[in-house]
């Protein structure tokens, strides 16, 4: 029997522990918070537990007058009794390329050094350092070695383009960058650094980009800006005093897209996002000491950042990384890497499930998967279907699923079942975690009572993990976040309470698509397709995608009008794709576009997204109401030109 990874206070391990956890935590926010704070190392205590507005200020602050380092309490804190065992696990694109483990006290050491590097190269607490790279364990390293000094990290996925990373430097004023030579994704290497190259042509102030050797690549160097990591570490200390840091020090920022405008940066600050990374990850999971968790997202995204680095290190488990993806070889290389290490959490994506659903059976069935012990779920609404084959096949029957539903700005999970504790049903997040208090808003802000009932969902208290801000821009954040409902969080999601008072995420109320778990916002994605010089003006909708969740339907008005013949329309299709993928990156391709010579406008001159999206979803009927259209005609152009 493995035994518990740490007995510490608000360790939930049945229902009744969860209803007297929730209401002591609703009851009496300081104490409940409070104690679960007092297991990490603290260089001085809190003043105050819970401090500032939260809402509609956002001004929410927690543990402030404490002083701390996150990096002592993932690493430091456990090397007395854990400095031999398995902090990371890597397993590399190529199943056939040796894996990696590296131990409590080797992920310290490396570290310390990465830390040690990047003070000899100038980086001071509160810089803004952006790492662009590929899912190797120097990602992780690095996303440490700041936090050790204080210096603030903005990790941006490497699929983004050249553009997308300057407009990140830029908004974070980023001086230093970390990056590649080149990265894997399946059978194909792609080049990493020549991309942050191109981005820096409009970035001067940046003044140091410190390049790990991960391909072997021939790359080219600026001379007196660019250094190789492997050399500036050699015969570099592996100790690294940490920076003692307040608790509402930023830790990271996170570029994520909203409803408006370009990607806005989040902040996370030090303590409050240590506990509830913590927090979450233990209870969630019911982590125990022996477990080797797998978290499949990337550290580009936020569940990377709390589910696959900072929680299981803070709670001093295993947590595997993968370079990888999941149908490279073939569609049986998450299972094989089940098997091979031995993998009893696996928190993955509804997209992925799908995309593995699709391939023959065989490719699970050649796996044992008896090591596995919970099942997550996370970035999308999961359908019922993907849920049954989860559990029936991956499962086999005997393993919890926590859908996990939350967002960047939550910096942690918010809704979902506790592993074996509280109530897990297919497409349902369920119930709330102590400390969360989830409401349904009707449109007018009143909340709605009782059970069975659908609204706008928003939280009405602060919590650990709550979003500090927009980065340089606070106003934004208030906006967005705190000013639609004052009193609430507005999380920009539709929910639904059922009859027995368990959460159904619906999807984004606004103008944001999930596709593949990733968002994007409409007016983002039109921005960087008007950029084509083809194009006069966009619309941008989702649709459902069997795979993606959601898949980005374009319509597009093109200067020449709608092109008269296959091969022109072929052209302008991928000149605009081209664009998407300069401007944002690949991710963000339309999935399907439709060039059209007029968009139905109301006469102020407001898109009607609402029919957009009907026909994109396939409905030819019952479109509503179109009388306030300026000119009804182009409805039924764009029907009988739908893709
Ligand atoms: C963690 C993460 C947040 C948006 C969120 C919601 C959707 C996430 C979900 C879910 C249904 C779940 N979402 N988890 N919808 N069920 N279990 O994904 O963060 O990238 O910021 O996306 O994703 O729409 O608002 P982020």
């Amino acid at each position: 029997m493995s035994k518990p990874l740490e007995a510490k206070p608000a360790r939930i391990r049945t229902l009744e522990e969860y209803h007297a956890a929730y209401r002591q935590a609703t009851e009496d926010p300081d104490a409940y918070w409070g104690a679960a704070a007092e297991a990490f190392t603290w260089r001085k205590k809190w003043d105050t537990v819970r401090g500032g507005e939260f809402s509609p200020a956002g001004t929410s602050t927690w543990y402030a007058g404490g002083l701390l380092n996150i990096t002592e309490n993932c690493l430091d804190r456990h090397l007395a009794q854990r400095g031999n065992k398995l902090a990371l696990i890597y397993e590399p694109n190529d199943p056939h390329t040796r894996h990696l483990r590296l131990t409590y006290r080797e992920l310290y050491q490396q570290v310390c050094q990465f830390a040690n590097v990047l003070k000899n190269n100038g980086v001071q607490k509160g810089d803004r350092v952006l790492l662009y790279l590929p899912m190797m364990p120097q990602l992780a390293v690095a996303m440490l070695a700041c936090a050790r000094i204080g210096a603030i990290h903005s990790v941006v996925f490497a699929g983004f383009s050249a553009t997308a990373i300057a407009d990140r430097v830029q908004d974070a004023g980023a001086t230093v960058v970390i990056t590649a030579d080149g990265l894997n994704r399946g059978p194909k290497q792609i080049p990493v650094k020549s991309v942050v190259d191109e981005a820096l042509l409009s970035c001067p102030d940046v003044r140091r980009v410190i390049v790990l050797n991960h391909l072997d690549w021939p790359t080219h160097m600026r001379e007196g800006r660019d250094v190789w990591y492997h050399e500036e570490v050699e015969g570099v200390e592996k100790t690294c005093p940490a920076e003692a840091l307040a608790a509402e020090d930023p830790l990271f920022i996170l570029y994520t897209s909203g409803s408006t405008g370009k990607p806005k940066g989040v902040v996370h600050t030090q303590a409050g996002y240590m506990v509830w990374a913590d927090y979450t990850f233990r209870n969630v999971f019911q982590i125990e000491e022996n477990d080797v968790h797998w978290c499949t997202a990337d550290l580009g995204w936020v569940t990377g950042h709390t589910y696959c680095l900072y929680g299981p290190l803070l709670a001093g488990a295993t947590s595997l990384l993968f370079e990888g993806v999941p149908t490279y070889p073939d569609a049986g290389r998450f299972w094989e890497v089940i098997d091979k290490h031995q993998v009893t959490t696996f928190y993955t994506a509804p997209t992925a499930i799908r995309s593995l659903m699709a391939a023959p059976l065989d490719h699970v069935l050649s796996y044992s998967l008896s090591s596995l012990r919970v099942l997550g779920s996370v970035g999308e609404p999961i359908n019922e279907e993907a849920w049954h084959w989860y559990d029936l096949h991956i499962g086999k029957g005997r393993c919890p699923i926590v859908d996990t539903w939350w967002q960047t700005e939550t910096g942690g999970i918010m809704i979902s079942a506790l592993a074996d504790v509280t109530p897990s049903v297919p497409a349902r997040a369920g119930l709330p975690l102590p400390g969360v208090l989830p409401v349904l808003l009707a449109q007018d802000g009143t909340e709605i009572e009782g059970n069975d009932q659908e609204g706008y969902l928003a939280i009405k208290a602060s919590w650990p993990g709550v979003i500090r801000t927009t980065w340089g821009d606070h106003e934004r954040a208030r906006q967005t976040y705190f000013a639609p409902y004052p009193g609430y969080y507005f999380t920009g999601d539709g929910a639904r309470r059922d009859e027995n008072g368990l959460f159904r995420i619906i999807g984004r109320v606004d103008d944001v698509i999930n596709v593949s778990g990733h968002r994007f916002g409409t007016a983002e994605i039109e921005n960087a397709l008007n950029q084509n010089e083809h194009v006069v003006e966009s619309a941008v909708v989702g649709y459902p995608h069997d795979v993606k969740g959601q898949g980005i339907y374009a319509y597009i008005i093109c200067q020449h009008g709608v092109p008269a013949t296959e091969a022109e329309r072929k052209m302008f299709e991928a000149s605009i794709i081209e664009t998407v993928v300069a401007e944002i990156g690949k991710i963000a391709k339309p999935d399907k576009i439709q060039l059209v010579s007029g968009l139905p406008k109301t006469r102020s001159g407001k898109i009607m997204r609402r029919i957009l999206r009907k026909v994109a979803e396939g409905e030819t009927t019952n479109l509503g109401d179109v009388t306030t259209l300026l000119d009804p005609a182009v409805v039924d152009e764009i029907l009988a030109g739908k893709k």
